[in-house]
C-alpha cells in the first residue's frame, strides 16, 4: 500500500527551485512538514518568492548540497534534474526515496485522475479534454507540465472532482503511486535523447504513465504506444474497427467517426490539419473512457481553436501566411506540423527551424522537409548540423537571429505559400523559453 504523505514528517529536501521546486517546498511548508530547498544554480528562479511565502525556510544555492541531501527523509526532485546525476544517484543508492511533485500529489488527491503523456500534442489534448470535462459538468483542474504544477492545483481548487493532468517522461519517471482512472500515451518519437541513456528508456519512462491505471487509451497506429493493461481504447485516423475512434468516408467528405457511426465532418473542426484531427480523436477516446457524453465533448471540438504557440496562424501578408508552431520543440512535432499545413495549401512552405537539437537525428526529418518546403532558414546553436543532416535536396540559409530570420523568410516565400516557425529544437540557446521564441517571432511578423 502507499504510505500517504503524512507518515512522513522528517526533513523534506527540494531539489531546484523552479516552477515545481517552488510549488513543492510550499505546499511542505503549509504541511507543516521541515522543507529545505538546494539548486545547483547560484540564482535560481523564485528565490524572493520563496522566502515571502515560506519565512525561515533553509536554502542552499550554487550546488547541491550534499550535508543537506544526507540528512533528508525524502527528497523531491524537479523534473529538469535527472536522477542519473551523481550527487543524487548517490542519495537513491543509500535508499533515500526520491520523488516528484506528481507522486506528492498522488499522495494526497481524493479525486479522479486523467494522465496525459506523449512526445507531442499532450498540451493541446489535455486542454481539449479539460474543457471536455467542464463541459461534461466536473469541477475540473487542468495542468502538469502544461504549466500549472500539480500540487498548486489541488491547493487551489480543494473541491474539484476531476484532475487532468499533461506529464512528461521526467516527471513520470518519479512517480508511482498516481493510479490514473485514464492513462494514455498519444504517441511516442525520439526526443529528450540528451537526458536518457537510450530510446527504449525514454519508452520506458513513459509506460510508467499506465502503472496501476483503471482504463488505458492507446494510439492503434503508433505500436509503442500499446499496453497489456484489460480495458483499453483505441484512436486511429485510419477507419476505426468496433468500439474504437477514427476517421471515415462519405461522399467525399471525412468524418470523425466511432465505429461505424460517422459523427461529425473533420471541416467543422476550427483548427487545421490531419494532426489535429489524430488529437480530436484521442481527447474523444479518453473522454469516452472517462464516461464523458459524446454530444457535449463534439461542441468542444466544433468550438476549440488550439493552443498558442502550436500552428497559431499569427497574420496574412502578401498572401503568404504566418504560422508559429514555437511548440514545436522536437523533431516528431514539428514534422506533424510540417505534414499538416504543408497537406493543405496550394504553395510550399518556408521553414523557420534550429535552436538546440538535444542530440536528435535530423536526417529523419528530411524527407518530410523536402516533400513540403521551398526553402529552410537555419538559427541557433545546432543550425550547421541540421543543415548536414537534412542534405543536398533542401535549399536552406542561416539566419543569426529571428529578425534576419523573418527577413530570409520573407525573401523566400511567394505568393500562396506559407511560412512556418516550427523550430523541432529546443529555444534556450536565443530565447527564455518556446513561448518567448513565440512571442518574439509574432511580434516580428506583426511589424512587417
Ligand atoms: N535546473 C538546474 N539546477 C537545478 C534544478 C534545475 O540547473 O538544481 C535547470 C534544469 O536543468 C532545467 C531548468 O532548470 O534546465 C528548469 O528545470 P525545472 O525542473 O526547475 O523546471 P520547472 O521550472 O519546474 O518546470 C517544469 C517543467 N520543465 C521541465 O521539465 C524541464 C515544465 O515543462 C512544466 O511546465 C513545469 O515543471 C510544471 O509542471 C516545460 C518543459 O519544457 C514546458 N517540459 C519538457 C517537455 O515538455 O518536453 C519536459
Amino acid at each position: 500500500m502507499t504510505k500517504h504523505s503524512s507518515t512522513y514528517q522528517g526533513l523534506h529536501v527540494v531539489v531546484g527551485l523552479g516552477v515545481t521546486g517552488y510549488s513543492s517546498a510550499r505546499y511542505l511548508f503549509n504541511q507543516g512538514v521541515p522543507v529545505a530547498v538546494t539548486d545547483t544554480r547560484a540564482a535560481p528562479p523564485n528565490v524572493d518568492v520563496l522566502r515571502q511565502s515560506c519565512p525561515g525556510i533553509q536554502l542552499s544555492l550554487g550546488k547541491l548540497d550534499e550535508s543537506l541531501l544526507d540528512k533528508a527523509e525524502r527528497i523531491i526532485i524537479s523534473p529538469g534534474m535527472p536522477l542519473s546525476d551523481p550527487i543524487i544517484a548517490r542519495q537513491v543508492a543509500r535508499g533515500t526515496p526520491v520523488i516528484g511533485d506528481v507522486e506528492l500529489f498522488a499522495e494526497a488527491v481524493k479525486a479522479p485522475v486523467i494522465a496525459i503523456t506523449g512526445t507531442n500534442a499532450k498540451s493541446t489534448v489535455t486542454t481539449l479534454v479539460g474543457e471536455m470535462a467542464t463541459a461534461a459538468g466536473y469541477k475540473v483542474q487542468t495542468g502538469g507540465n502544461l504549466g500549472v504544477p500539480v500540487l498548486d492545483l489541488l491547493t487551489q481548487q480543494p473541491d474539484a472532482n476531476l484532475f487532468v493532468l499533461e506529464l512528461s517522461s521526467f516527471q513520470l519517471e518519479t512517480t508511482a503511486s498516481l493510479n490514473p482512472r485514464v492513462a494514455t500515451i498519444l504517441n511516442i518519437t525520439p526526443d529528450h535523447l540528451d537526458r536518457y541513456a537510450s530510446y527504449e528508456d525514454y519508452q520506458k519512462a513513459k509506460h510508467r504513465v499506465y502503472l496501476n491505471c483503471a482504463a488505458a487509451v492507446c494510439n492503434r497506429d503508433d505500436v509503442l504506444t500499446d499496453t497489456k493493461i484489460a480495458k483499453k481504447f483505441y484512436f486511429t485516423v485510419a477507419k476505426p474497427q468496433h468500439e474504437e475512434f477514427g476517421l471515415s468516408n462519405e461522399n467525399d467528405m471525412t468524418f470523425l467517426a466511432f465505429g461505424d457511426q460517422s459523427l461529425m465532418p473533420v471541416a467543422e473542426l476550427p483548427v487545421p490539419g490531419k494532426h489535429y484531427q489524430a488529437n480530436a480523436l484521442a481527447a474523444l477516446a479518453i473522454g469516452h473512457a472517462a464516461g464523458f457524453p459524446l454530444e457535449s465533448m463534439l461542441t468542444v471540438l466544433k468550438e476549440f481553436k488550439g493552443l498558442p504557440h502550436r500552428c497559431q496562424l499569427v497574420r496574412e501578408l502578401h498572401g503568404v501566411k504566418w504560422y508559429n508552431d514555437s511548440k514545436g520543440t522536437n523533431i516528431g512535432a514539428s514534422q506533424a506540423a510540417i505534414e499538416g499545413i504543408g497537406s493543405e495549401i496550394d504553395g510550399k512552405l518556408v521553414l523557420i527551424a534550429g535552436g538546440i537539437g538535444k542530440s536528435a537525428d535530423f536526417t529523419t526529418l528530411a524527407p518530410v522537409v523536402e516533400k513540403y518546403s521551398r526553402h529552410v532558414v537555419l538559427i541557433g546553436q545546432d543550425a550547421q548540423k541540421i543543415a548536414t543532416a537534412l542534405g543536398d535536396g533542401v535549399s536552406y540559409s542561416f539566419a543569426d537571429s529571428m529578425v534576419t530570420a523573418v527577413e530570409q523568410a520573407a525573401s523566400a516565400a511567394q505568393q500562396g505559400d506559407s511560412v512556418l516557425l516550427s523550430p523541432a529544437c529546443a529555444s534556450f540557446d536565443m530565447f527564455k523559453n518556446f513561448e518567448h521564441r513565440g512571442e518574439v517571432f509574432i511580434e516580428i511578423v506583426n511589424r512587417m
